[in-house]
């Protein structure tokens, strides 16, 4: 057995049975004391035949540390156009790398496909409908005054937890341009960095791509003159690094936000360079794909509403892809960072976003839509000691409630008793285990919207009930039909609405 120095990390092998020793940091006469017993132990189960393969995997697997670090990096507004997600535009090779050091979630849902929702779910472990938050809102504490968040288990369990930039809701670019916290959830952390940055003032060429929409969320590129380090996402990524190497010697938990690719899309100028309109391809529309959904849905941010002019449809998703390359370098020195500070090995390493994001699918912009583009968020977790199913994905549906019980359970941590997800591990240890047995994944969004994905189907209704929507993935996996009035579907909508019904009130409603 063997203790690595400096870091008071000892290696327990979860799958043969053994239970961590070693509850403080770093107390090696103890486990020197108990080596024999653990030992004897070990002989004995070794004549078993579950003993000699687990002896097998152990030759081959890195050691399990007691008291593994987290770094949880969040980006913003961010859909799946990664390299690692199959996208065959959009480059984004830092996070292809980390893909290949764990594994890639691709039925992963947010819980609500806005930030402040989607992210007090994610940091509580609770559905939309038992936080509260409906809204853009982060309001959680008003009634749940004691709960204790993700970070802040990590806290009672003597880690070091904090923030950099925006893990709770932030108005984007408002508090990255004030410096300023947003609805931040203090409780949640030890230290907390906020992050200035100069977003649509940067200097450089500026284009404003839906001139005709006049609101802060417009498509405003930005090609920066500066470097990346001069981005709000680049001061993120130092000032994380510079905590990495502050406390690298103790347990942490670190949350990392970077903004991008959410709007104003500022990235500097070489990336833009990168990313020519002319190789651009607008997604595939049918002109009257809106037909068929609910009033409420039918006309929010649409290409028509947002007056977006089609010419430049090409230069949006060039900026988007921009800004997302831009993000995926800082992720990549955060990964550098890990390996230079030796962290590698013992640090659990989840990157995700807080919602999905449309590029003009269904003639649809951005995000509180309840469509695949926009329900559907990329999910990447790194288990160093997990080795097995490195770069594989798992196509399983699971949901971002489910991170809070996942991270308890990898660092062994007693799960609080309110949590509504389940531990993500079994997948992390075979990718097509039986043993996940989630089917669905609920998304709830403004407009009285609701949806219900399951691999075959998406059921969605707006205006609490009032309309329906029904896709067969199957037969139409860009969901283009409404088939929630055919005849031969009503078994299956019917089907579907009660397992919805029962899902909602399971989850708070
Ligand atoms: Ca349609």
């Amino acid at each position: 057995m063997t203790i690595t120095s400096g870091i008071g990390f000892q290696p327990v092998n979860s799958s043969i049975g053994f239970q961590p020793v070693n509850s403080g940091s770093g107390s090696p006469p103890h486990l020197l004391l108990l080596a024999p017993a653990i030992l004897l132990a070990a002989l004995a189960f070794s004549f078993t035949p579950a003993g000699r393969a687990a002896a097998a995997e152990l030759a081959s697997e890195p050691p399990v540390p007691e008291r593994p670090n987290v770094l949880l990096i969040l980006s913003d507004d961010l859909n799946t156009s990664l390299g690692c997600y199959g996208h065959p535009r959009c480059r984004t090779p830092h996070l292809d790398r980390l893909a290949a050091r764990g594994v890639r979630f691709e039925r992963m849902y947010c819980q609500f496909p806005i930030c402040g929702a989607s992210r007090s779910s994610l940091m509580t472990g609770l559905y939309p409908y038992s936080t509260g938050d409906l809204s853009n809102t982060t309001t959680f504490r008003q009634r749940h005054p004691q709960l204790v968040t993700l970070s802040q288990l990590f806290m009672q369990n003597d880690y070091h937890a904090a923030r950099v930039s925006k893990i709770y809701h932030m108005g984007i670019p408002r508090d990255i341009l004030a410096g300023t916290a947003g609805a931040d959830d203090p409780a949640s952390w030890q230290a907390a960095y906020n992050i200035q940055g100069d977003e649509q003032n940067t200097a450089g060429r500026s284009v404003d791509h839906s001139p005709g929409w006049n609101s802060s969320q417009t498509f405003l590129r930005v090609e920066a003159a500066e470097d990346d380090l001069a981005m709000a996402d680049g001061k993120a990524a130092t000032k994380a690094i510079e905590l990495l190497k502050q406390h690298r010697d103790r347990p942490f938990f670190l949350a990392v936000g970077f903004v991008r690719p959410h709007v104003p899309l500022v990235a500097p100028k070489a990336y833009f360079d990168s990313y020519p309109d002319d190789a651009m391809v607008p997604a595939d529309v049918l002109a009257d794909d809106l037909d068929d959904v609910g009033r409420p849905t039918r006309n929010y941010k649409t290409t028509g509403k947002l007056k977006i002019r089609s010419q430049d449809i090409p230069a949006i998703h060039a900026a988007y892809y921009s800004a997302v390359s831009h993000m995926d370098a800082q992720v990549g020195r955060l990964l550098d960072a890990l390996a230079q500070l030796d962290l590698q090995d013992n640090t659990i390493v989840v990157f995700s976003s807080d919602h999905g994001y449309h590029l003009g699918e269904h003639h649809k912009w951005q995000k509180q839509h309840l469509f695949e583009q926009t329900t559907r968020v990329p999910f990447i977790l790194s288990v160093p000691w997990l080795p097995k199913t490195h770069g594989r994905a798992a196509e399983r549906i699971c949901e971002l409630v489910d991170l809070y019980p996942t991270l308890a359970d990898l660092c062994r941590l007693p799960p609080p008793g309110h949590l509504q997800g389940q531990s993500l591990r079994p997948l992390l240890e075979d990718v097509d285990t039986p043993q996940w047995t989630k089917r669905t994944a609920l998304t709830v969004s403004t407009r009285g919207g609701v949806s219900l994905r399951t691999p075959d189907w998406r059921y969605t209704q707006w205006n609490d009930g009032e309309d329906e929507e029904l896709y067969d993935l199957r037969n139409d996996p860009d969901e283009f039909h409404n088939v929630a009035d055919q005849p031969k579907y009503q078994a299956v909508r019917k089907r579907l609405a009660e397992q919805l019904q029962a899902k909602k009130q399971a989850a708070g409603a």
